[in-house]
């Protein structure tokens, strides 16, 4: 093993994985809605050791509070989680609308939550619950038509002396190969022959495991259910399709198969102390915008220690489920849609018909979808078939909307189109009342380049941004956009500026407006980049037409301090 600690930049293996086979992906694709859950020995300690509240996400406790492993092993005396019942969790995952359910079967404290000859370091031989609950997990969702996939961590097990993650208890490297071969060989073994099908194995962690390893477990996965899929985080680019990093909702998308995993609140397993719960309509704009760029949307819940999913992230999920009830076309077997993202919400499209998700209502009385080349049959609100008005203005298309929504949380319109809808461009637009972001991936750039951040706010709260990097004098970015009115607009800048930066100087531009702004410094944190929303001015667009926003490097400071992730124009 080349490292025992997993570096961070490694956590979630490759971003690309080779062509999914044999059609072994066909349902992913039109599932769409899953449910993922963190549940093991950390629920029970639920984020807290010796008096101490840990932020952040709650399964890592044994590892930021350093707990030596016979310690947290432990914890296992007291699991006993009587308030779980498989078919309410099966129940509640059908009544959000999700079809699919994976469950952590083995996460990095290496305790397996199924009964494991492998190991006795599992929920049957070593708690006073002494029940299996993945098994009636497994019948529970056989019973109700949903599939199951197992979540297992291959790469760290903090309970092992031979695999990797565990600093505190353990010294020097250990023998990797003997803990696959006696643990984690085997209990995916029995992962797959003791459950009956599994939809997918859902690696994580792969760090630094090696290419033989990678390709060894795939090929067990495989050779002993051939329909079960494997995710990217197995590592060396080996999986049959890719998971993006958490919580990571694009503004591009990967080709093939994919999905992103969101936490309900900031940590994936349960935490007493994490009440930050995404609103319905949050969860439902998160899950809109991954299938308008062709990919899966997996949200977590993370269950006590009793076994039971909290109240309230219960009760928003069948919010969830209630909205997907009424707009369930615009998401399952809908995907790619060739309108880019706009400031009301993002579409989703199928052959015939393109989905206007409207999560930002405006309150102007109108929509556009800007650049419009097809041919529109009719336009409806999908939850209840009401039409609505439409008509071509400058290129652009025009629908009358009522100045409130109709369908809260997020209201959907159904286009029935001739042919195949295309739309010119990024589709970039100035939408009246609302906040128009001009993000990094559709900027034309000179002198600087695209790039990517990702950090942590709590420990494992992982955030991710498409930025512009490598700015310095003269370095320039822009954006096309077109605008069918009069307004002024006020403008912000979302950047990360660190010390070496401070004051740097730009220069912005929009139709006859143009001044400098200083950057300031929106401090310097271990792994973290702390993008900030600055406000710069006022615009003025005078008339509608075609225009140009830019930003221009007029005396940048501290190489590599500074970095942009877009502008916004908003009134
Ligand atoms: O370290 C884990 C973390 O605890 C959690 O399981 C997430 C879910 O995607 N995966 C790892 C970090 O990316």
């Amino acid at each position: 093993m080349a490292r025992r600690d997993v570096d961070v930049a490694r956590m979630w293996g490759e971003a690309s994985v080779r062509r999914e086979d044999g059609g072994r992906g066909e349902w992913f694709a039109e599932s769409r809605f899953a449910m993922f859950v963190h549940w093991g020995l950390y629920s029970e300690a639920a984020g807290r050791w010796r008096g101490r509240t840990y932020h952040g996400i709650s399964e890592w406790l044994m590892h930021v509070a350093r707990i030596p492993a016979r310690e947290y092993g432990r914890l296992a005396r007291r699991f006993n989680p009587t308030a779980f019942r498989a078919e309410e969790w099966v129940g509640l995952a059908k009544d959000a609308g999700m079809r699919t359910i994976v469950v952590t079967a083995k996460h990095h404290d290496g305790f397996a939550m199924f009964k494991s000859a492998a190991s006795r370091f599992n929920i049957v031989d070593a708690t006073p619950f002494g029940r299996d609950p993945l098994k009636e997990l497994a019948e529970a969702c056989g019973k109700a038509g949903l599939r199951l996939g197992f979540y297992y961590s291959q790469f760290q097990d903090w309970h092992e002396a031979d695999a990797a993650g565990n600093t505190w208890d353990f010294a020097g490297p250990g023998d990797f190969e003997r803990y696959l071969r006696t643990k984690a060989m085997p209990q995916i073994e029995e992962l797959l022959t003791n459950y009956g099908p599994v939809a997918l194995i859902w690696f994580d962690t792969p760090g630094s495991i090696s290419r033989e390893a990678s390709a060894e477990l795939a090929a067990m996965v495989h050779r002993l259910q051939p329909r079960c899929l494997v995710n990217s985080r197995i590592g060396n680019g080996l999986g049959d399709y890719v998971t993006l990093g958490d919580q990571e909702i694009p503004l591009t998308a990967p080709e093939g198969l994919w999905e992103t995993v969101d936490t309900h609140n900031d940590t994936w397993g349960y935490a007493d102390n994490d009440h930050n719960w995404k609103r319905a309509g949050e969860l439902i704009g998160r899950l809109a915008r991954s299938v308008s760029l062709g990919g899966n949307y997996m949200l977590n819940v993370g269950p006590t220690g009793k076994g039971a999913i909290p109240g309230e992230s219960a009760a928003i999920l069948r919010e969830v489920g209630r909205w997907l009830g009424r707009n369930g076309e615009s998401v399952y077997g809908a995907g790619r849609s060739p309108v880019g993202r706009q400031a009301w919400g993002c579409c989703t499209a199928r052959p015939g018909a393109l989905y206007l998700h409207v999560l930002n209502w405006p309150a102007t009385g109108e929509l556009w979808v800007p650049d419009w080349k097809g041919k529109v049959r009719e336009a409806r609100f999908l939850a209840s078939c009401e039409a609505v008005a439409f008509s071509r203005k400058g290129g652009h298309l025009r629908l009358a909307i009522p100045a409130v929504a109709p369908d809260g949380p997020a209201t959907v319109i159904k286009l029935t189109v001739g042919g195949q809808v295309k739309a010119a461009g990024g589709g970039l637009f100035l939408h009246d009342g609302l906040a128009n972001e001009f993000a990094a991936p559709f900027a034309s750039l000179h002198g600087c380049r695209h790039g990517k951040r990702s950090w942590m706010e709590k420990f494992g709260d992982w955030h991710h941004a498409d930025v512009i990097v490598g700015w310095k004098r003269g370095s320039s970015a822009r954006w096309e956009f077109g605008a069918v009115r009069a307004g002024m607009y006020c403008l912000y800048a979302d950047y990360a500026c660190l010390p070496e930066a401070d004051g740097s100087e730009f220069e912005v531009s929009v139709g006859e407006s143009r001044w400098r702004f200083p950057a300031l410094c929106t401090g310097r944190a271990e792994g973290r980049v702390r993008i900030r929303r600055e406000r710069l001015g006022m615009v003025t667009v005078p008339k509608a037409g075609r225009y140009v926003l830019s930003v221009r490097g007029v005396d940048v400071r501290g190489e590599g301090a500074f970095v942009l992730q877009g502008l916004v124009l908003e009134r």
